[in-house]
Parts: C-alpha cells; structure tokens; sequence
C-alpha cells in the first residue's frame, strides 16, 4: 500500500521572524516583498494568521495591508523579506524531515513530500508524521502542518485542511468523500482560468467534474489536459516521488543534553557511521568525502568537511574521520557546546569505478 505524506510550514516567512525576535509573538506580520519602486511599492509575500484574520493575505499590495493594519486592534508588525534566513532555516527543517526517511521529496522551501509506504498503516504513518512535526517544533521551534494520503495529491490538500498545527489523514476509502463538495480549484493544478472553462460548460464542484465523461474533458481541454482533469477528480495523483539523484547521504541526532565531551559525543558519532554506511552500501556506492555537522547550543549549523584520499566504503574511516572533524571543531571553539551532530557522505563514485582508481 502507498503512503504518502506531504509537510508545509506554517506561515512560513513570518514564523522564522517571530523565531528570531519573541517580542513578535503576539503581534501581527507582514512579510513584504518591496519592489523597489518607492516607499511602499511591492505586495506581501505572506502574512502570520493573525495578521490573516484580518484579511492580510499572499499577494496582496503593502499598501493595502498596511491601510487594513491602520484600523486593526492588534499591533501589526511589517517586515522585508529576508531570503537567506528563511533558506537556511528550510534546510534545517528538510533535514530534520529526512533523518529517519529515505525517500523525501523537497517541493518547496517550505514542503515536502515523504514515502511512508513502510509504515503500512495509514495510523503508524500519522504518529510517524506527529513525531517528524514535534522535532521541527522542538528543535527550530515552527509549527507544520501534513497530510496524509494514497497519493500526492490528496496529501497535498490534506495538509491544508487543518493549518495551522493541524495534520489530516486521508484513507484511500475516504477520498471521494474528501473531495465531493468541494469547488474545483481545491484540487491542486486546477487554476482560476481552468475553473472558469469549467464553469463555462456547467461544472463547478469535484464531484460534478469527477461524473464528467473523460471523452467531453478531452473534446473541450484536449487529451493531456483532459485526462489529467478526469483523473484528479477521481483523486487520482503521483504514487512515486521525485527525488534528484542522491548527491549526499547524511543522519543527524540530538544529542541527550548539550555537551563538549567527545566521551559522550563518541558513541553517537560510532551509531550514525554505521547507519550511514548502511545507506552508502545499500545505493552501491563508495564515498569520497566526509563532512561533520555541529549544530551547537546557540541553534547555528556548521559543517567541517574533507576529501579522502580514495573513495572507500570502509566503516572506520568514516568514524575517524567525523570524530576528528568534530574534535578539531571543538578546539577551535572552545566556548560552544553541541546540540546536535551528524556524519554526512558525498563524491559518490559507483563501485566501478572505485575499482579502477586502485590501480
Ligand atoms: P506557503 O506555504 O504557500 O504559505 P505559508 O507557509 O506562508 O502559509 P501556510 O500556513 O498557508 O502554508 O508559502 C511558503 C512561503 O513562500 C511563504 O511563507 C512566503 C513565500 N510566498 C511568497 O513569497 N509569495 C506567495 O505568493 C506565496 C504563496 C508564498
Ligand atoms: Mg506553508
């Protein structure tokens, strides 16, 4: 049985501020993107519910929020967007989303789609997704939202039906329900210009879409529009992920308390190796290059890395490897302690290959 689920951030941009300054906690945001074209040319790029509540939403002017602002009873605060935060924030995230799953597919700087087929129930799956939302939670301190499903695309809509802080499960019994009364451009891929050819031809909610004739979706949007229309209507979507070729292969953990001692880091370096070289092994390739991910007390991620002599798939050199590269940052910084550490691979060579650079 297929399960997938797909993960997005809440109120993505204006999450990561409030994260950054509490004093925001209870204030509205405004993420603006300016334009550059005077003072308050540009439109908001997204908005902390509260500040949605009050009608402030995606897309629309700065100028226009900041009139509704004006009138509103709760303290609005308008800030620029500020990109390279929030993408190193994304990271982070993604990481901690693929820590114990294989297969994740990155879709945005906020979501993801990930493989649960191995959970084998629709309920193992939700407490697995629960778990994936507490340490997102615990560790960068953002609420997500998931849903889950047989496919991409009814995750897809199911994550949005509980945002924020909210997870659906979507049976693949339940899914025609799920989608029954619902206007057409609910379903993913279905735009307002699609919406409007559908109205056109008496068609309005996904339940009257679905009870369409594929032939008469095909006679007005032609064959690939056509299908693809009949078939989201009957909840069908992607089953596979897409995940770009495996450059990296990494597991990170948290640490049981925040520490200097290699004593207690040890240990747990030895545990990720050997799950790492699991994941090497079993793609088939040797690895290149080391790389140790310190996430320290303060919540920044540093990385130290280095290329070896050879690739290998030796187990122990991966070990000695990280555990020097953590060693050698902790001499450096005598004044942070770690949080989080991880044993990330890279420079892949299939074994072939390796074979022959021995000679
Ligand atoms: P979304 O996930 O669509 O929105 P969101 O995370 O802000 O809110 P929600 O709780 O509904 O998921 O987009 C992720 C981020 O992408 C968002 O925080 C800001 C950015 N973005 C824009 O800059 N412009 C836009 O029009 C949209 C939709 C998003
Ligand atoms: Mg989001």
């Amino acid at each position: 049985m297929v399960i997938i689920a797909h993960v997005d951030l809440d109120s993505f941009f204006a999450s990561c501020e409030r994260v950054r300054d509490p004093e925001l906690m209870d204030k509205g945001i405004v993420i603006c993107m300016y334009s550059g074209r005077g003072d308050d040319a540009g439109a908001v790029s997204t908005a902390g519910y509260n500040a949605r509540d009050l009608g402030i939403g995606a897309a629309m002017p700065i100028k226009q929020a900041k009139h509704i602002a004006a009138d509103a009873d709760i303290d609005v605060a308008f800030l620029p967007a500020d990109k390279a935060y929030y993408k190193d924030v994304s990271a982070r995230v993604m990481q901690i989303i693929a820590e114990d799953i294989t297969e994740v597919e990155v879709a945005s700087v906020d979501e993801a789609y990930v493989d649960l087929s191995d959970c084998e129930t629709f309920d193992a799956a939700a407490e697995q997704v629960e778990r994936i939302r507490g340490r997102i939670r615990e560790d960068e301190g953002l609420t997500a939202s998931a849903g889950i499903g047989p496919n991409k695309l009814i995750a897809k809509m199911a994550s949005d039906e509980n945002k924020p802080d909210g997870q659906t499960v979507v049976r693949p019994e339940s899914v025609e329900q799920f989608l029954a009364d619902r206007p057409v451009d609910d379903l993913y891929g279905v735009g307002a210009k699609t919406a409007d050819q559908l109205d056109d031809i008496g068609i309005t909610t996904i339940d009257e879409l679905a009870a369409t004739p594929v032939q008469h979706l095909v006679s007005v949007f032609g064959d690939t529009r056509g299908v693809a229309l009949h078939d989201k209507a009957h909840g069908r979507g992607a089953e596979t992920l897409e995940q770009r070729e495996k450059k990296q292969l990494s597991r990170i953990t948290t640490l049981p308390q925040d520490t200097r001692s290699m004593s207690d880091i040890r240990p747990v370096i030895r545990d990720l190796a050997a799950d790492v070289l699991r994941r090497v092994t079993s793609h088939g390739v040797h690895f290149g290059s080391v790389s140790a991910i310190v996430i320290t007390a303060d919540r920044e991620t540093r990385t130290r890395s280095t290329t070896l002599p050879a690739p290998t798939q030796s187990e122990e050199t991966l070990y000695q490897t990280a555990e020097r590269l953590v060693t050698a940052f902790l001499e450096e910084h005598p004044d942070l302690a770690v949080r989080r550490v991880g044993v990330r691979t890279g420079a892949f060579t299939d074994e072939k290959q390796a074979r022959l650079g021995e000679f």
